[in-house]
């Protein structure tokens, strides 16, 4: 079997292996990049600090326009690897598979512009078994899909985030990704948001959710050391109740609330993987010795070896395809550097899907 996997560094374009929220998507249709959506102002790079203004919405300004939701309504929250660019044959889209963790959504009232305690989360999908909400959020392409809760009319931000945790075995080094989409809810709705958390403020470098090792067999990352993930944040709202949006002391949630529906449409749509997802998985596993020389990361025994491709169509060249396996990469690398180098570069390049200057 051959496994193409497109090293776009070698290429000299590989853009770091992150992702923004870019689009609205309303009944299937994508309502157009950036409309109503403010666009980060650090590119499509994580946040590393838990204390960064840029918690709240990313650095992003204002946009020009409000898109109109209704009360009640699902809505879709589109995010990409690249801003802009094609997505046909990257591998790191929606983000870059390596990137396991959470995928949670909040909520705000417009008129704070995201300033307060005014942030009430929705919607979370953390660790279910193995499977992390960064997994679901690949196999549906990026989509993140929430139900708006049965809101008072008016307008309000909607914040969609990841939670990178690769290397958050270290402290300070779990990537946030956030965006602010703005939105006008029409329609009867009558609830109205409770006090929520503020960001930043709402997350600790220490959280158990955020200084996390998710390697090494069972995770655990939760308050009391046992098996599982604790979302960081808040309690999801219920939808209803008025009092319960900053977390200790949330009444619980009712058989019939948004949060259960809410949880079912992050579900994957399917088992199936999508075309890419061998490859993607060749070249972003989930471990990252490498260039990560500071990392005390335990990692998985499995992992892709280069000389598992060795007999697909190797042999030594000194141009390098758009396209090539890892044992033509190596041989490539040879010709540049010596056999030892190359295949210890080659093997650190494969576990990583970006460069080092944000891992
Ligand atoms: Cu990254």
């Amino acid at each position: 079997m051959k496994t193409a996997i497109v090293f776009a560094l070698a290429a000299g374009k590989l853009a770091a292996a992150h992702a923004t929220f870019q689009s609205f998507v309303i009944d299937g249709k994508d309502q157009g990049q950036h409309t109503a959506v403010r666009t980060p102002s650090n590119a499509n790079n994580p946040i590393l600090d838990v204390t960064s203004s840029s918690m709240s919405c990313n650095g992003g300004t204002k946009a020009a326009d409000t898109l109109e939701v209704a009360a009640g309504s699902e809505i879709g929250l589109q995010w990409h690897h690249n801003d802009g660019a094609s997505t046909t044959g990257d591998n790191d889209e929606p983000i870059a598979a390596s990137h396991k963790g959470p995928v949670i959504v909040y909520i705000a009232p417009a008129e704070s512009n995201g300033e307060g305690d005014v942030w009430v989360k929705i919607q979370q999908d953390g660790l279910t078994g193995t499977t992390w909400g960064v997994d679901n959020f690949i196999t549906n392409k990026g989509l993140v899909n929430v139900k708006i809760p049965e809101l008072a009319a008016g307008e309000y931000l909607i914040r969609p985030e990841i939670i990178a945790l690769h290397e958050a075995s270290a402290q300070g080094k779990a990537q946030f990704y956030n965006g602010c989409g703005q939105i006008k809810v029409t329609g009867s709705g009558s609830a109205s948001l409770p006090s929520g958390v503020a960001f930043p403020g709402a997350y600790s470098a220490t959280d158990p959710g955020v200084l996390c090792n998710i390697y090494g067999g069972e995770v655990k990352c939760t308050a009391s050391g046992s098996a599982g993930y604790d979302v960081p944040g808040p309690e999801v709202w219920d939808g209803a109740s008025s009092g319960s949006g900053s977390g200790s002391g949330s009444a619980p949630a009712s058989s019939a609330t948004p949060t259960t529906t809410a949880a079912a449409s992050l579900a994957p749509v399917s088992s199936a993987p999508a075309a890419t997802s061998s490859a993607t998985a060749a070249a972003a596993p989930t471990i990252g010795s490498g260039y990560d020389t500071g990392s005390s990361t335990t990692q998985p025994a499995a992992q892709p070896t280069a000389t598992a491709e060795t007999g697909s169509g190797s042999g030594s060249r000194s141009t390098l395809p758009e396209q090539f396996t890892i044992s033509e990469f190596i041989s490539w690398l040879e010709t540049k550097t010596g056999s030892a180098n190359a295949k210890r570069f080659a093997a650190a390049f494969a576990r990583r899907a970006h460069p080092r200057d944000f891992a």
